[in-house]
């Protein structure tokens, strides 16, 4: 991940529950390309709500692994609590709230919010940012 490329918002991967869509997940992890210049996890990574969080700390080491393995401007942790966090893209013009949890992504580009979905029950969705502004996706 170098250059001066885009920015990808993922959430509400909930890794330790059996609808997790986990391997998809590794998968994408993996193959962010190298026009990626940040990951911004934005909260429900990992699920420490119905799980024991040794559990699922001990059963995603992997994941944990790729994510430490990046360097710190290059990854961005939100706390479960903090839903929602503005991002500021140099080269796009304009201030987006974004937020997950809901499980609904969209992308309201006339009022600048979005929600990045999830990775449960089938679903892959992220936000890709940059300079053209912000694009729903699905892995
Ligand atoms: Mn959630």
């Amino acid at each position: 991940m170098t250059g001066n490329g885009k920015c990808i918002v993922v959430s509400d991967v909930h890794l330790g529950i059996e609808y997790s869509n986990r391997s998809k997940f590794i998968d994408f992890i993996d193959n962010l390309g190298d026009d990626v210049d940040r990951l911004v996890l934005l909260g429900d990574i990992l699920e420490f709500w119905r799980r024991d969080p040794v559990g699922v700390m001990l059963e995603n080491i992997d994941i944990i692994q790729k994510f430490m393995s990046l360097e710190p401007e290059e990854l961005m942790i939100k706390k479960y609590e903090e839903y929602a966090i503005e991002l500021v893209n140099e080269k796009y013009k304009g201030e987006f709230l974004i937020y997950g949890h809901s499980r609904k992504p969209y992308v309201k580009t006339e009022i600048n919010l979005a929600n990045s979905g999830s990775w449960v029950k089938g679903s892959s969705d992220y936000l890709e940012i940059d300079e053209h502004g912000v694009v729903l996706k699905s892995y």
